[in-house]
């Protein structure tokens, strides 16, 4: 898919605040490709792609998830976390967008998994980072990617925060996020 493409196609679906938050997810996830060596085309189409199913109807959520043959342990879930698999199958299967990293990375920018590839952190990291962010931390996770270029470290930093966040709202855990933890909890130096 051609940027301005995307890029159009998610200024008519999604409200002004998420189009833009989008664009600088995009922008963000290509200067982090030239610093990690990723693919700046790659990360650029799923940072403008990737919360395209944000405002999507619930329903229509579960009936992709059960079209799609997808984890069926989303269907106990919101569109908190059902919004990034459904917009990555609604991409490959709707609008032709067939690369495997896109289509991961898209899927799992919210919680993150175990063995995520290079342009798949960039994405979940640069969807934390993005310059209007200004949630606690995210300095030191900036510092974490632009100074020490460290970035599995920042993303279990990330996701170490995002699971303090959700218990202290007692918020059900999604099976991905908790592997994210554990898996980048080993690998980070
Ligand atoms: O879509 P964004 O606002 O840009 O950010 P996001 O897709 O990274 O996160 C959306 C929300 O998902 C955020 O409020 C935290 C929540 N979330 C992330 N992991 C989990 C989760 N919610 C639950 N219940 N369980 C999780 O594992
Ligand atoms: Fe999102
Ligand atoms: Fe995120
Ligand atoms: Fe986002």
């Amino acid at each position: 898919m051609k940027h301005k493409v995307a890029l159009d196609m998610v200024k008519a679906k999604l409200p002004e605040k998420r189009y833009k938050h989008s664009k600088r997810v995009a922008e963000t996830a290509v200067k982090m490709a030239e610093i990690f060596k990723g693919d700046k085309n790659k990360c650029f189409l799923a940072g403008i792609l990737h919360d395209f199913s944000k405002y999507d109807e619930l329903g229509e959520m579960y009936q992709y998830v059960t079209k799609y043959k997808l984890d069926p342990e989303l269907l106990s879930y919101k569109s908190a976390v059902l919004h990034g698999p459904v917009a990555a199958v609604k991409m490959r299967e709707e609008y032709r967008v067939q690369d495997e990293e896109i289509y991961q990375a898209i899927m799992n920018h919210t919680s993150g998994r175990s063995h995520m590839s290079l342009n798949e952190k960039i994405i979940y990291v640069a969807d934390y980072i993005e310059p209007k962010r200004s949630q606690p931390g995210v300095e030191t996770i900036r510092e974490l990617v632009f100074d020490d270029r460290n970035l599995d470290l920042a993303v279990y930093e990330i996701t170490k925060a995002n699971m303090q966040h959700l218990l202290s709202k007692d918020q059900p855990i999604y099976h991905k996020t908790l592997e994210c933890l554990n898996y980048y909890n080993m690998v980070k130096e």
